[in-house]
């Protein structure tokens, strides 16, 4: 059999100087040419038969002040999620324990704030460093994040934090209101400062242009670090969000399967080295599009029932998919 390593071929640079009319051009290309380039740099850069497996918690669900237009767990959303408070240690533990023994490498904890309070992060720091004594790669994500506060997760040893740009520069202010651009940015820098891995990503399908997934995709690419982890959510329409009800009434706005495997590839091609996670939206997304995905580049998943709040493909539906496609977690 064909190996399957890495490496076998010279590997491009990587760059952080990509214009946009280059990811534009990416973008342009005829699909079936798109998903060839993208495919060989994922071979040159990754096993293509191996797939990471990341599971998700919410250990601070919804009562959230800020107005995301896409998420349930806004005040401002009327998606009935129910507030809660802050988790305890040892129920976040239990339930990463359950993850490790299904499998999952990383254990991704979310916190529905827009920043944490000072007077969290003990609590915060105890569960980072119990989830890592499991033998589980650690990744939280909390909303902004000062430089003192994003030290201390580092100094509990803190692997990844994940904090999503979520579209271009030009969109973000149409889908959130309460904060910028500039203050992502801003988080994201402290992040890289304290010496944790970034997992930055976003989300297809809120009703944006080409143009936005272009600027969304040079946004990430251009950082003066690729993100270790690139996540790709397809807008999960939630009832009583704004960006779900205004999809619920133009159905013609929601993501054309193809625009959203153009989108993995470009990112693919752009940021060789990370992992890009085809993340929210699985549940409702045909195996034959995840198998594009995955020949597109994509090399991470989430596992389980439940994503945060929204529901997920499940073991049972990823073991028969990873069967049929013959793929494997990463080892
Ligand atoms: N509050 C923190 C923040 O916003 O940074 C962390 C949690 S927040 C739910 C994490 C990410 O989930 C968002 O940046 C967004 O990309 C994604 N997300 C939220 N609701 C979604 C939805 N309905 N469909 C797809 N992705 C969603
Ligand atoms: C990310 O990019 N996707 C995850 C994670 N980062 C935190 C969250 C997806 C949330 C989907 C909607 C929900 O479960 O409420
Ligand atoms: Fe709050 Fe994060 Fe949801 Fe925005 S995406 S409303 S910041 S939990």
């Amino acid at each position: 059999m064909a190996s399957l390593e890495p490496q076998e071929r010279a590997a491009p640079a990587i760059r952080t100087d990509w214009t946009r009319e280059e990811i534009a051009s990416l973008f342009d290309l005829p699909f079936t040419e798109l998903v060839f380039r993208a495919a060989g740099i994922h071979r040159a850069h990754h096993r293509p038969d191996e797939v990471q497996l990341c599971t998700l918690l919410s250990i601070k669900t919804g009562g959230c002040p800020e107005d995301c237009g896409y998420c349930s767990q806004s005040v401002h959303a009327d998606s009935g999620v129910e507030a809660t408070k802050l988790m305890d240690v040892r129920a976040v533990l239990q339930s990463a324990a359950r993850a490790r023994d299904a499998g999952s490498q990383r254990f991704c904890m979310g916190a529905a704030w827009r920043n944490p309070k000072d007077r969290d992060m003990p609590a915060i720091v105890e569960i980072v460093k119990g989830v890592r004594a499991m033998g589980l790669e650690t990744c939280m994500t909390l909303g902004m994040l000062t430089r003192d506060q994003a030290d201390q997760l580092a100094e509990a040893g803190l692997d990844y934090y994940n904090h999503n740009i979520d579209s271009s520069p030009e969109y973000y202010e149409r889908a959130i209101t309460t904060r910028s651009f500039e203050d992502r940015l801003e988080t994201l820098a402290h992040v890289r400062e304290a010496g944790i891995a970034v997992c930055s990503g976003g989300i297809v399908g809120m009703g944006e242009t080409r143009d936005d997934r272009v600027g969304f995709v040079h946004a990430l690419a251009t950082l003066p670090r690729h993100p270790e982890s690139v996540p790709v959510n397809a807008l999960v329409p939630v009832k009583g969000t704004v960006l779900g009800d205004m999809l619920a009434d133009t159905p013609l706005a929601q993501i054309d399967d193809i625009e959203f495997v153009r989108t993995v590839a470009a990112a693919r091609i752009t940021m060789p080295e990370s992992m890009v996670r085809l993340s929210a939206g699985r549940e409702s997304m045909a195996d034959t599009v995840q198998a594009l995905c995955f020949l597109a580049g994509a090399n991470s998943i989430f596992t389980g029932d439940t994503l945060l709040t929204a529901p997920n493909a499940g073991d049972d539906a990823d073991t028969a998919l990873f069967g049929k496609l013959g793929l494997k977690p990463q080892t």
